[in-house]
């Protein structure tokens, strides 16, 4: 499982973009995994629009993780779910979904990294890292110190993420992660496939020296 570029596709209305749009330029573009998040739409909404973009990463053969709904990620026999504190428990999930699934924890402090581990998640996603305004009621920033002590507290996966930007993903990947998930780094960007691209291409870099410096 390559965690390393980890997008999470949005709807941009006043882009007029929608999530498939987002999905398919951030897999031209290299994504390594694409996270299916939507929070305002009906089931059968969800269903038509994960059954899409699963047809693209299935073709990239990259993972698709769909946030939040486990009946729709097993729907459309999607890789895995992302679950959020306040979703369904890991455990719960593991049970259902089997030890195949990928199943992504949400993570804001070392408890709940270590809960996270023990109850059977293949990684976590900790953040916010930077300031960031995509996520309504994001926690407090834990910055790149925080993010250390808690990739140090446990061994599954990490991902960061939080305001993460072309500019900073080089701070966050020497942190010694395994890769970084951001979202308006690709939606919001004027060229979404050319983002995608220069971020896809120093992700590598950095990840390149990261290993020759160890
Ligand atoms: N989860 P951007 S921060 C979806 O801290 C999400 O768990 C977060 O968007 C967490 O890359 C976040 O635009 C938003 O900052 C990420």
């Amino acid at each position: 499982m390559d965690l390393s570029f980890y997008v999470i596709t949005c709807e941009v209305p006043n882009l007029k973009r929608s999530q498939f749009e987002v999905a398919k330029a951030a897999t031209e573009g290299g994504a390594t995994v694409i996270q299916y998040r939507e929070k305002n739409k009906s089931s059968r909404e969800l269903l038509e629009m994960a059954c899409k973009i699963h047809k693209i990463t299935q073709r990239a053969n990259i993972p698709l993780i769909i946030n939040d709904r486990l009946d729709i990620a097993q729907a459309v026999k999607a890789e895995g779910v992302h679950l959020g504190q306040g979703d369904i428990s890991v455990k719960t999930a593991r049970m259902i979904l089997g030890p195949e699934s990928i199943i992504g924890v949400s993570c804001g402090n070392i408890e709940e990294a270590i809960e996270a581990e023990r109850d059977g998640a293949s990684y976590i996603g900790v953040g916010p890292i930077f300031p960031t305004s995509t996520k309504d009621n994001a926690r407090k920033p834990i910055g790149i110190k925080g993010l250390i002590e808690i990739k140090r507290s446990v061994n599954v996966p990490v991902v960061g993420i939080g305001g993460i930007s072309v500019d900073n993903v080089g701070s966050v990947l020497k942190s010694g992660v395994d890769g970084v998930a951001v979202i308006s780094a690709v939606a919001f960007a004027s060229n979404m496939k050319g983002a995608s691209c220069n971020l896809s291409k120093k992700i590598k870099k950095v990840r390149e020296a990261n290993h020759e410096f160890k």
